[in-house]
């Protein structure tokens, strides 16, 4: 089984990594992105999987026709700007060599068979996470999805439509979540839980509520040599304030929040800007929490946009509410994927993942895969490949027992 996952890893690694930062720049109907749709339309036609993409660019390898009760697994192969290489793709490739092992073992499961990617599950390069099982899932209006712009104002719907796809199709699809039955995403851990126990796999118990918000300040450009201080509408300035605020309100309420994305424009060195966006990604362990830390960070915004005469536009871009997932299937995956050893252990996390989405509509259910020093989104992600491996097995046990009835 190792070499199935190991053939299919090698295959996908290399495509979209930056030679000079060792990154992955994997964007949606972008960067890669073909290159990655054809390596897993590819690895799951050799897997005798039917391969299809819907009207919002997740994709679909089906063992078995298509059919109500559907036991689903994957994730995604987007990545964060120079994010690291299993965050997304592990849970893919396992996914795929999950069922390779299932067929191996001469098992007939009892109920269609599908692995999935969802597309711009980092909303790197548009803003909104999880924008395909949000699409899929009504979650989002196809209208507001299609007006999302990258850096360079391109839509959405242009950037599919330029990849080849028919903007046309963005929506709701009850027809496709409606097959689902259970879903099953397994990712390598974002943190050390399991470094810390010494296991090599997990589950989810719940996703912690998050979200994002857009925060445009707007200022004067100026001559940085000859504008007094006195006269200076700086949007850098309350800007600075909101990121220092974003850490001491996450602190004080035992949250995280990161000020990212930042956009300054003219970014020159001797003019003040006129102009600077950035998101506030802030996340909490309960929504009262997340609540504190976001009304102090915009209070501190307003007040220093104020103070400096510069002009605040402020927009919630996404919301995740908390995520618990189904006890009763958490508890079976974790029992399944543990087998003779007992039970995995169940871990909440800060990481939004599609089966936090898709965890609204249908039964969904994570696997975690050890990472040794826990981090992730930049280039040193790392999962050993013997954890790969026992992530694998664990997946096609889970499989095995949720398709085998
Ligand atoms: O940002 C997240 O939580 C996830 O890695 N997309
Ligand atoms: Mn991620
Ligand atoms: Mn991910
Ligand atoms: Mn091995």
């Amino acid at each position: 089984m190792s070499d199935g996952f190991d053939r299919l890893w090698a295959d996908l690694e290399p495509i979209g990594r930056h030679p000079g930062t060792g990154g992955y720049r994997r964007y949606t109907f972008g960067a890669a992105d073909a290159e990655l749709r054809s390596w897993f339309a590819g690895a799951a036609a050799s897997r005798g999987l039917d391969v299809e993409t819907d009207g919002n660019g997740n994709m679909w390898a089906w063992w078995g026709a298509p059919g109500p009760g559907a036991v689903v697994t994957g994730s995604h192969l987007d990545s964060v700007p120079d994010g690291g290489a299993f965050d997304g793709p592990l849970g893919v490739v396992s996914a795929l060599e999950a069922v390779a092992e299932l067929r191996r073992r001469g098992f007939a499961p009892a109920r269609p068979v599908a692995v999935a990617v969802f597309a711009e599950e980092e909303g790197a390069r548009f803003g909104v996470p999880c924008l395909g099982s949000r699409l899929l899932t009504g979650a989002i209006a196809p209208e507001r999805a299609a007006a999302l712009t990258d850096a360079d104002g391109v839509t959405w719907a242009e950037a599919m439509a330029g990849a080849g796809f028919d903007p046309a199709g963005l929506g709701p699809d009850p027809e496709r979540a409606g097959r689902i039955g259970a879903f099953v995403e397994l990712h390598v851990e974002q943190g050390r839980a399991l470094a810390d126990t010494g296991d090599a796999v997990g589950a989810a118990r719940s996703i912690w509520p998050h979200g994002r918000w857009r925060l445009e300040f707007t200022g004067r450009a100026d001559h940085a040599g000859t504008t007094r201080l006195a006269d200076r509408r700086d949007p850098m300035l309350p800007f600075a304030r909101t990121v220092l605020a974003a850490r001491s309100c996450a602190a004080r309420n035992g949250a995280v929040a990161t000020v990212g994305r930042v956009r300054v424009e003219p970014n020159g060195t001797n003019a003040v800007p006129s102009r600077v966006t950035a998101w506030l990604d802030a996340r909490a362990p309960g929504a009262a929490e997340l609540d504190a830390v976001v009304a102090g960070v915009t209070a501190e915004a307003r007040a220093a946009a104020a103070e400096h005469g510069v002009r605040l536009a402020e927009a919630q871009e996404s919301d995740s509410p908390l995520v618990e997932f189904s006890a009763e299937l958490r508890d079976r995956v974790a029992a399944a994927a543990g087998g003779a050893r007992g039970p995995v252990p169940v871990l909440p996390t800060g990481a939004g993942h599609d089966a936090g989405v898709l965890a609204s509509v249908v039964p969904t259910a994570m696997l975690f895969v050890r990472n040794p020093t826990g981090v992730s989104h930049a280039p040193e992600e790392h999962a050993e490949r013997a954890d790969c491996h026992a992530g694998v097995t664990a997946l096609a046990d889970v499989l095995q027992d949720l398709a085998g009835e």
